[in-house]
């Protein structure tokens, strides 16, 4: 039974719906673990690995430019949400800050609370991914990721690691949390990338 908040999409959206996945109107909040408490004056985002380590500041970030991003968000428990509205930051121009090594091709992200989840290079650098910072014109609350999060629409919404704090840079891929524990290594929705077979 779906009940009231899950919804079969409308033809005309049905199409913007990997298979297998609900329509939500509302925004379920989704972490494993506990949800830490961060002070922008005290938040800190480290780049190291194969990368020049480096260290940013809030304000560092919010010198860059800042964007409206409307994208939908595919949560691998099966529920969807279309157009979330967000502002943020985009991971290509933060890539400007920084040096990577060009033997780095994975990116294991990181955040406060220990959460971690891993991405191919190709997957992170691209024009639509961003840091996030508000959703619908609201600070980003902190169950969802706030004060920083980064959204990368075209994955699973486990790949969008809520309270953001480093990118470690790799040459071969590693497993982050979810990874370890059975979830694919790569989670695109549209091919169902749900689960690892190994
Ligand atoms: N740090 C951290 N980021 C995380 C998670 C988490 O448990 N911890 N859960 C992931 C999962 S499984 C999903 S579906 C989305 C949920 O984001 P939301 O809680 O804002 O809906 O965050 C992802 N990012
Ligand atoms: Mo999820």
């Amino acid at each position: 039974m779906l009940g009231k908040f899950f919804q079969k999409p409308q033809k005309e959206e049905s199409d913007r719906v990997p298979q297998g996945q609900y329509l939500t109107k509302g925004f379920p909040v989704l972490t494993y673990g506990a949800t830490p408490k961060i002070n922008i004056d005290e938040w800190k985002f480290k780049v190291w690995g194969l990368a020049k380590p480096q260290t940013f500041t809030w304000s560092d970030f919010m010198a860059l430019p800042q964007h409206q991003f409307t994208a939908d968000f595919h949560c691998v428990t099966r529920w969807s949400k279309l157009d979330v509205k967000w502002t943020g930051i985009k991971v290509t121009d933060f890539m400007k800050l920084i040096e990577v090594d060009p033997k780095a091709a994975h990116i294991m992200e990181h955040s406060y609370g220990g959460y971690t989840t891993n991405i191919a290079m190709e997957d992170f650098v691209r024009e639509e991914n961003f840091f996030a910072f508000k959703v619908f014109d609201e600070d980003l609350q902190t169950e969802h990721g706030g004060p920083m999060r980064l959204v990368v629409p075209h994955l699973y919404a486990w790949k969008s690691a809520k309270w953001i704090n480093g990118l470690e840079f790799l040459e071969r891929e590693e497993l982050g949390f979810w990874e370890r524990n059975g979830y694919h290594r790569r989670g695109e929705p549209w091919a169902e990338e749900r689960y690892s077979s190994f």
